[in-house]
């Protein structure tokens, strides 16, 4: 099998010591180049601050890689043509020695074959506005509706349709826990204004319901950790709604489609918020990653 396991990970797994996977997407196509190299390290050092082993996945040269070494890295942060891989393109990109940055669905499923149980992102995909004309889904929620892992957010990305999104995650089974908050958090905002209808205070809640899953041994689905961003770094949600408003306008008049919408959405928004969203972006991740490896900790305590 063309999958490689970091050594470090591998020893981690092996031992069921805490093991956070980080997807690579949002390092080669989320975030601005050159600063996305200094992030990709930065989450990893957040990672490894809370005792806990990162493994950031990425296909590289036809091999998916459960764990990158600082060349790696690299390579995802700022290789040209480097490829944005959802789980249905791994096996062309095995089969055709490509390379490729992994999105939430892709990252998911290598980290859940590895053993790795606990994962770190920004926001997932979810449901788009206007799926009704154009049926567009992310690849994410369907394959966390059958992939047992638990998956740190700030909830999914507000250019999405957040209540669709929602009740397509009600639909296919996936639990979504409120980290101290009783509503959906909004990616840039700490709140999107939709309920939530658990609230979790600690990591070790978490585990606990990761526990009664597979006590339960129901289908297995993910386990959604909603984690808003602190106060402070919230974008200002009235600049929010204002230049969201213009990032749709302009997705639809460039004709923006598939795989590119998500990516040109957030790149608008960082440029016309003269980079408060990158900076409120960048937040939530890391509290993310912060949280997912406190998460890992607790669940190798009761794993
Ligand atoms: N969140 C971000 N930046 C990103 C993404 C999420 O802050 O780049 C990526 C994730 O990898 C997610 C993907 O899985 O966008 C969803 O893309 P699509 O809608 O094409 O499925
Ligand atoms: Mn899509």
């Amino acid at each position: 099998m063309a999958v490689v396991l970091a050594g470090e990970v591998r020893a981690a797994v092996a031992q069921r010591r805490p093991v956070v996977a980080l997807e690579s997407t949002i390092i080669a196509h989320g975030l601005p180049r050159p600063r996305n190299l200094d992030v990709a390290r930065e989450l990893e050092e957040i990672v490894r601050a809370e005792g806990a082993v990162p493994a950031t996945v990425a296909v590289l040269d036809g091999w998916a890689h459960i764990g990158l070494d600082q060349r790696q890295l690299e390579r995802v942060a700022g290789e040209e043509g480097i490829r944005k891989l959802g789980h249905r393109d791994l096996a062309p990109a095995l089969a055709l020695g490509a390379s490729g940055a992994t999105t939430v669905s892709a990252t998911a499923m290598l980290a859940a074959r590895a053993g790795i149980r606990t994962f770190a992102t920004g926001g997932l995909g979810g449901v788009h506005r206007g799926w009704a004309e154009v049926q567009d889904e992310s690849a994410d929620l369907r394959l966390l509706g059958r992939t047992r892992i638990t998956v740190v957010c700030a909830g999914v990305k507000s250019v999405l349709d957040v209540p669709a999104t929602l009740q397509r995650l009600e639909t296919l089974g996936v639990g979504v826990l409120g980290f101290r908050t009783d509503s959906f958090p909004g990616f840039y905002l700490r709140s999107s204004g939709e309920p939530v209808d658990w609230t979790v205070r600690e990591p070790r809640e978490v585990a606990a319901a990761m526990r009664a899953q597979d006590t339960l041994g129901g289908p297995d689905s993910a386990l959604i950790v909603a984690n808003p961003v602190a106060a402070a770094e919230e974008l200002d949600p009235r600049l929010h709604d204002r230049v969201l408003t213009e990032a749709l306008a302009a997705c639809a008049r460039e004709r923006i489609t598939g795989q590119a919408v998500t990516p040109f959405l957030l790149e608008y928004l960082a440029s016309h918020t003269d980079g408060a969203s990158l900076a409120a972006n960048l937040a939530a991740v890391r509290g993310n990653v912060r949280l997912a490896a406190q998460i890992a900790a607790a669940w190798s305590a009761v794993a």
